[in-house]
């Protein structure tokens, strides 16, 4: 083998493994009681991931946890409700949106959502979501974003 075709095979494989790099993209959201102006948040309100990735909460601020939204899940999702100041992560493996919240602040604008496999299909339940207060105000800009 010639070193220019060896250098040609060596090139093939970085791409291969960037590639697959950037699908392996499992995300992490920092629950916080701040984040610039705004007041108990997660730091990233709209997380899009494949199916079968990982999301990992972090607990950098006490008094937070993730639940997912009852109706706002893909069908066939099962409950999920973290514990208080621990991280968690959950592993997305049906495609759609998820919304959810913290259970303490979920009137306090701490709601979060995921899309995986970029599949909107239950995009009309998610707005029938009942969000009160400051979640009530900032929900339909980051629905339409979805
Ligand atoms: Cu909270």
């Amino acid at each position: 083998m010639t070193n220019k075709n060896l250098f040609k095979i060596l090139i093939s494989l970085a791409f291969v493994f960037l590639a697959n790099q950037s699908f392996a993209a499992d995300e992490t959201v920092e629950m916080l009681n701040k984040s610039g102006k705004e007041s108990m948040v997660y730091s990233k309100k709209i997380v899009r991931i494949n199916v079968g990735d990982t999301v990992i909460w972090k607990a950098t601020d006490k008094g937070h946890n993730v639940e997912f939204i009852k109706g706002g899940v893909p069908e066939g999702v099962e409950k999920f409700k973290s514990k208080f100041n621990k991280d968690t992560e959950y592993k997305f493996s049906i495609p759609g949106i998820y919304a959810y919240w913290c259970t303490p602040h979920k009137n306090m604008g701490m709601i979060g959502f995921v899309v995986v496999g970029n599949d909107k299909s239950n995009l009309e339940e998610i707005k029938k979501i009942r969000f009160a207060a400051k979640s009530k105000k900032i929900a339909p800009d980051l629905i339409n974003s979805l």
